[in-house]
């Protein structure tokens, strides 16, 4: 091939490629034209190589990528703890889901912080300096790193599903008792509220104070979800079954005290799915019975 002088740029990636054009030749295959090397862009910076070779790890270059991972880990733990980005909380059983939450958040945070490190650090250091490159050398695995990762990300896997996974859901779902059950029937495109007196609403779900309250969920034709994000409760509701959760609101409270207290279909279930949104009044005890005493239920 021939050779270009240093400062000749880069022609693209199309160059090189008329010689091949025309009739093959018909003689032995060394006759034919040697593929030509990859140019430029699609070479990775011989650094980047050297530093994935075994051993690669420890070489100086880096140390600079280990600093930035700690760097970068440090901020997204101290953003996880001190930048508040979940709702408020309005239910005693809202803190399993939160902490749950939080936890993914931090164990998250060192993956998303290598990311950021070698992305930040290859476009410091490891730019291509616009010079032609041979193909880098073989790359082998390294077996104790692999190992090392496999282990300790399928522990911590394990770790997640067991808790916050199973206990967590266990302290939402598993505890069977309730003060109180309120009936929640989903249809397109709205939510009907039924109470133990068989008094019925459409307009807001009424909920007593302090009181651990079973919802018993229901569908009428397709797959809604039923939601409450204040409370962090959330459940399918499906025709034929009937599905439960249970939440304990921690204070009186309307909609107008937050965005968030409020019912909100959680799964699409067709055009006028968004409008599924009703409000949640978290009120007193008396408050709680003159109301549904006021909607005429039969008892
Ligand atoms: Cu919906």
């Amino acid at each position: 091939m021939e050779a270009r002088s240093a400062g000749e740029a880069y022609p693209g990636p199309g160059h090189g490629q008329r010689r091949f054009k025309g009739t093959p030749s018909k003689g032995s295959p060394s006759d034919c034209p040697a593929p030509h090397p990859r140019v430029g862009l699609h070479s990775p910076h011989p650094a980047l190589l050297r530093a994935f070779l075994p051993g690669g790890f420890v070489r100086r270059s880096w140390l600079p990528v280990a600093f930035l991972w700690l760097g970068y880990t440090a901020l997204l733990v101290a953003l996880t703890k001190y930048v508040n980005i979940l709702p408020v909380k309005w239910a005693e059983e809202a803190h399993v889901v939160d902490d749950a939450f939080l936890l993914l958040m931090y164990l998250g945070s060192p993956v998303m912080a290598i990311v950021l490190a070698v992305m930040t650090w290859g476009a410091i250091d490891w730019r291509s300096d616009g010079a032609d490159r041979e193909d880098g050398p073989n790359q082998h695995t390294n077996r104790v790193l692999v190992t090392t990762w496999l282990i300790v990300t399928s522990a911590l896997a394990i770790y997640v599903v067991i808790n916050p996974g199973f206990i967590g859901l266990t302290e939402i779902r598993g505890e069977s008792s309730s003060d109180y059950a309120i009936e929640i029937e989903a249809s397109q495109f709205f939510w009907e509220i039924t109470y133990h007196n068989g008094a019925t609403a459409l307009d807001e779900l009424v909920v007593p104070a302090e009181m651990r309250v079973r919802y018993d969920v229901n569908s009428t034709d397709v797959l809604h979800s039923f939601w409450i994000p204040a409370f962090r409760v959330k459940i399918d509701a499906v025709p034929g079954i009937t599905t439960q959760v249970y939440s304990t609101a921690t204070a009186e409270g309307t909609i107008d005290d937050d965005i968030n207290l409020r019912i909100q279909c959680a799964e699409l279930c067709g055009a006028g799915h968004a409008t599924m949104s009703i409000p949640v009044r978290v009120v007193s005890d008396a408050e709680f019975n003159k109301y549904i005493e006021s909607l005429g239920g039969s008892e």
